[in-house]
């Protein structure tokens, strides 16, 4: 099964994208991944995503990416081509963007030059270690530590839900420099898998297997240049990296909602049914109706936020419209296809439950994209602020 690619006419996209499309489907439609242990199938996707160049995306041209900035666009194609193939893939991909991105926007030249290329060829897997058992949606209030000491810094505390938990080779850490001073009293460190005083070793089981875990930092020492940005800068870089992969996530959701509408087409129209085919019902064609407008409203909403970040105005002017779209799209994107897969999976019958078929496997991986990077209610707190700043 392979997607449309009608929606790459829309005025959003430019020949290099519908390029990056035509390229990627083909090669993502033809890998075959054991994808029974999560872990191991992960680590199989970055390399041969590496291998392919896809990873190029992740990262500016100057450090070994395909094209002189981060493009949201081509995120989103890359996003919504993966997972609609392979939710697993999508996911090795989005890391790989996510975990370096705080790298990209606010590293030295030392540090993009240590991480970046690695991240491109698939060498280094990135992590993005910002959420605290007990600071999720509220990161301000997480209390993760980082003293001075000597001529680095010290970190305490502990990071939970952290994709690639345990199998990076890096994490983008936060931590409170300031504890008094809220939002403005957080900075980003970099720091590398092996540190002493960082233990990644528990997992943790989720319903639509991929790797996660819980970070440890006891006395964990990190030199000077491990610090990422500003001292005390670190808010605003987690809250920037966010909004380029929020899109993105709009993407996948879209991939999958595509794949899933894919899906229920494919078997309305074989399924025999009282004398007739399931697709020649009218409740079918409604429901058929009814998800394709679903899909079609999401990716005009991802698409849009993309061409804003890449296109729209730049600068302080611009950014809590961009925040707003990517936020509108993610918040879209993810409930739709959610609505989407589960009305798939409803056409399916008992075929849509049993454990292996391509909808119930989408019925379990659309979930958590509604909670990560920013649950849906965040998006909506952030858009309804944005309504009321203006
Ligand atoms: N870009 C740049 N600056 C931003 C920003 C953005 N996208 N969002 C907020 N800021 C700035 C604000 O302008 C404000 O700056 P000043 O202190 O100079 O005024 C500062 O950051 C604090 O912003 P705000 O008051 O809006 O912060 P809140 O603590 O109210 O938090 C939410 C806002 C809830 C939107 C934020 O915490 C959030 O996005 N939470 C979800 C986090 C998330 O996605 N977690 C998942 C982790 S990754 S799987």
């Amino acid at each position: 099964m392979s997607p449309s690619t009608r929606h790459l006419d829309l005025p959003f996209f430019d020949a290099a994208h519908r390029e990056l499309a035509q390229g990627l489907a083909p090669w993502a439609a033809a890998q075959q991944v054991d994808e029974r242990d999560d872990r191991a199938a992960c680590r199989d996707w970055v390399r041969r995503l590496g291998q392919a160049g896809w990873l190029r995306y992740c990262v500016p041209a100057a450090h070994g990416g395909a094209l002189a900035q981060l493009d949201s666009r081509a995120l989103v194609i890359l996003r919504e081509t993966l997972a609609y193939h392979s939710p697993l893939a999508d996911f090795a991909f989005a890391m790989q963007g996510l975990g370096s991105g705080a790298i990209t926007l606010a590293g030295t030249p030392a540090q993009q030059a240590a991480y970046l290329p690695a991240v491109a060829r698939g060498e280094k897997i990135a992590a993005f270690a910002l959420s605290e058992p007990q600071a999720g949606s509220d990161v301000a209030a997480l209390s993760t530590r980082a003293q001075p000491e000597g001529e680095g810094f010290r970190l305490d505390g502990s990071k939970t839900w952290i994709s690639n938990g345990g199998l990076a080779d890096f994490y983008c850490v936060f931590a409170k420099t300031e504890p008094e001073a809220g939002a403005r009293g957080i900075t980003a460190f970099v720091v590398d898998a092996a540190t002493p005083g960082l233990d990644s070793s528990e997992h943790i089981a989720v319903m639509a297997p991929h790797p996660l875990a819980t970070l440890r930092f006891e006395a964990c020492r990190v030199p000077a240049g491990a610090r990422l940005g500003a001292l005390n800068g670190g808010f605003k870089l987690a809250m920037q990296t966010l909004d380029i992969f929020r899109a993105s996530v709009a993407g996948a959701a879209l991939g999958m909602a595509r794949r899933a509408l894919d899906e229920a087409v494919a078997h309305a129209q074989q399924r025999p049914m009282f004398g007739q085919r399931l697709a020649d019902f009218q409740l079918t064609q409604a429901k058929l109706g009814e998800m394709a407008a679903l899909v079609d409203a999401a990716a005009l909403l991802t698409y849009r936020a993309a061409w804003l970040r890449d296109l729209g105005p730049a600068g302080a002017e611009g950014w809590k419209d961009r925040s707003a779209a990517a936020a509108m799209a993610k918040m879209a994107a993810t409930e739709n296809a959610q609505r989407v897969i589960d009305m798939a999976l409803q056409m399916h019958g008992g075929l849509g439950v049993k454990v292996g078929t391509p909808v119930e496997h989408l019925y379990r991986d659309i979930r958590s994209l509604r909670i990560y990077e920013g649950a849906t209610e965040v998006q909506q707190l952030i858009i309804g602020k944005s309504l009321l700043q203006e």
